[in-house]
Parts: C-alpha cells; sequence; structure tokens
C-alpha cells in the first residue's frame, strides 16, 4: 500500500494512490492530471463559524469538479475490460466529467439528462467533447434507471455513475489528499449531498486511511442536501425535487445508505440547507475568500454557517468541500448580478465610478 511518489502527483489519482485502488493494467490508464486540488485556509469563513475551516477546492480538477476522480477510475476500468462505450445519467457534472474522459479513451459517450435542467457550462462541456446528449422530459432519478437498464442489456456499454463502485474508489483519494495536506485528519468534513455516491467515498477513504495506521481517527461527516431536495432528511424519496442547485436536485440517491452509515457511523449527520442559504454561502465564499464555487458545492459552507448560528458548529478544524467550479454555472450569478451601464471613456467618467465604490 505505498503511495504518492512526488513525481506521480501530477500524473492523476491512479498514478498517486495506486496501491489504494483496483487493479488497472497502465495501458488502460485514461488520465487528465485530477487530484491534488487546493486546500485553501479560510480565515473569514473560520471566524464566522469559530473552527479552523478549510475549503477543499474540487473545481480546480481538469473538467471543473470532483467526479473527474471517479472517472478516471471507471473509465480506465471500463477500458481495460473492453467496453466500447459507456452511459451515465447527470445533473450535468457527471455527464461533462465522463464526455471528456470517454473522449481520452476513444469511446463512445451517452449522457442522458434532464432537459432544460442543466447549468449551461456544463451542457457545453457535453458538447465540446463530442458526447451524444439525450435529454429526457424527467429528472435525474428517472434518468438513472434508464441508464442502469441500458448498462445492464447492452453488454459494450458501461456504466459510469457513481452506482459503479470504480467511482467510489477513484472519489475517495480526495479524503488521502485532505489527510496529507494537513498532517492530520480533519474533526469534521462538510459537504453537499445528491446522489450520495460522495460522501460515501470520502467515508470509505477515512476508514481505510485509519485502518492502514496513518491516523488513530475520522472526522464527522456532515453532509447537507437542498431543503427542496432532501430524501435522506425526510426519510423518503421526493417526487419532484426542486432547488437553485441543479447539481444536487435528486429526489432518490442511489448510495443512500453508505450516506447514511457515513453520518452514523461517524458521528455526523444529514441535514438540509434552503436556496437562500446556499447562494448567500456561494456569495460569502466568491467574495471573503476568492474561491468561485457552483450554488451546490456551497451547501457544505451553508450548512456550516447553519450549524454555528445554532451554537452547533463542530470544534477544531473542519475541511468544507466545494466540488465543482462556479463558471459551471454562470446563470446562477448573471440572475442576481447585473452589469452595470457602461460609461463615457473618459478619465473623469470612470473616477465618478470608482469614486462611488470608494465613497
Ligand atoms: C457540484 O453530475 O449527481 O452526492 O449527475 O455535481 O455524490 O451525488 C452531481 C452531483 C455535489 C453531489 N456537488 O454529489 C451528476 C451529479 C456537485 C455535483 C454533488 C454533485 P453526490
Amino acid at each position: 500500500m505505498s503511495i504518492e511518489r512526488e513525481s506521480d502527483r501530477r500524473g492523476g489519482v491512479i498514478a498517486a494512490w495506486r496501491g489504494w485502488l483496483p487493479e488497472i493494467p497502465d495501458e488502460a490508464v485514461v488520465t487528465l492530471g485530477e487530484g491534488e486540488t487546493p486546500l485553501v485556509p479560510a480565515p473569514r469563513l473560520s471566524e464566522r463559524v469559530g473552527a479552523e475551516v478549510y475549503l477543499k477546492f474540487e473545481g480546480a480538477n481538469p473538467t471543473g469538479s470532483f467526479k473527474d476522480r471517479g472517472m478516471t477510475v471507471a473509465m480506465s476500468r471500463a477500458k481495460a475490460a473492453g467496453r466500447e462505450a459507456c452511459v451515465c445519467a447527470s445533473t450535468g457534472n457527471t455527464a461533462a466529467s465522463a464526455a471528456a474522459y470517454a473522449g481520452r479513451a476513444g469511446m463512445a459517450c451517452f449522457v442522458v439528462v434532464p432537459a432544460g435542467k442543466i447549468a449551461s457550462g456544463k451542457s457545453v462541456q457535453i458538447l465540446a467533447h463530442g458526447a451524444r446528449i439525450i435529454q429526457i422530459e424527467g429528472n435525474f432519478d428517472a434518468a438513472l434507471a434508464i441508464c442502469r437498464r441500458l448498462a445492464q442489456e447492452v453488454e459494450e456499454i458501461a456504466l459510469v455513475n457513481s452506482v459503479n463502485p470504480d467511482r467510489i474508489e477513484g472519489q475517495k483519494t480526495a479524503a488521502f489528499e485532505i489527510a496529507r495536506a494537513l498532517g492530520r485528519v480533519p474533526d469534521a468534513l462538510a459537504l453537499p449531498v445528491g446522489n450520495a455516491g460522495n460522501i460515501t467515498a470520502y467515508w470509505k477513504g477515512f476508514v481505510e486511511w485509519r485502518e492502514a495506521g496513518r491516523a488513530e481517527k475520522t472526522p464527522r461527516m456532515l453532509g447537507f442536501q437542498a431543503a427542496g431536495a432532501a430524501p435522506l432528511v425526510l426519510g423518503h424519496d421526493v417526487e419532484n425535487p426542486e432547488t437553485v442547485a441543479s447539481a444536487i436536485r435528486i429526489g432518490s440517491p442511489a448510495s443512500r445508505e453508505g450516506a447514511l452509515a457515513a453520518a452514523r457511523e461517524s458521528g455526523g449527520s444529514i441535514e438540509s440547507v434552503t436556496d437562500e442559504e446556499i447562494l448567500s454561502a456561494q456569495n460569502l465564499v466568491a467574495r471573503e475568500e476568492g474561491v468561485f464555487c457552483e450554488p451546490a458545492s456551497a451547501a457544505g459552507v451553508a450548512g456550516l454557517l447553519k450549524l454555528a448560528r445554532e451554537g452547533r458548529a463542530p470544534e477544531g478544524t473542519v475541511v468544507c468541500v466545494l466540488t465543482g467550479h462556479g463558471l459551471k454555472d454562470p446563470q446562477a450569478v448573471v440572475e442576481r448580478a447585473r452589469l452595470p451601464e457602461p460609461v463615457a471613456a473618459s478619465f473623469e467618467a470612470v473616477v465618478r465610478r470608482v469614486g462611488r465604490v470608494l465613497a
């Protein structure tokens, strides 16, 4: 289980963590150099929360989200198994990642998405990488059911959603990176929960880290769903999930058991945050910490702030996982802040505007 030759770090998560991952022959490795994302200290947020808060910026992955960690493993294993095509259901980021890695692997890629519900940056990525996009008149949950059946009935097609265990294996490497960067495991990890693969993966990673003798404890796992799409909080599926955080607009999480186990076994919880709280947290980390994430990614920060307001914030070191880049969803910002009218191309006109800001 040795790891992490320095030279392997920029070679992607398979090169960096090979001993911790399923077997992949060298010639099948499909990578874009994912992983090794920044762990950014967040002093303003720390002050608000009363803990030492860090942001794990997964938007710095090649396609702009954490999905790349799982996709490199899933796509490499699919290639090793001789698959010719892959399919996924998606709220956008899985599809963007699958499209890129499939392109690189020389595999055909089909993505099934809820019509009109994919953030524009993600749609553009899917088109740019040449995946076949199928919009359905239904939500993510319906799309996943269709994709599962398709992959079951057509052997050449690999399913690359997180119900594929290879995705979870790749995604758990983010837990290793956090532990290594801090020199210890954090006291708590706050992250958004949609289909619940990521919280399952982080928990698996931290447990393996402890079992390998690298740490004595594991962090509390604090998962946050959007209030309009919070089946794990409500205790039942949500038929028509709705939230501004389109990435986590999911009513029937496939990895529900993994998420509930992570919360239970770690002494953590799964709670919900409103769209307003999500957008306000997105704003805060962009303006005060300089990190731009998409709305769904801000759910962990929103949750942490909510806990702090209620006097329930975790103590010690807390890592918030910012799962995707803000440029994925430009509309979310443009709807709240418009460009001001232009002024004359004169020094005076510009100074008048500057003056108004500084006054
Ligand atoms: C930015 O792309 O489900 O709880 O189809 O894109 O592991 O599902 C995306 C999920 C959080 C939730 N943050 O992670 C998809 C998809 C962002 C995301 C999640 C997603 P999971």
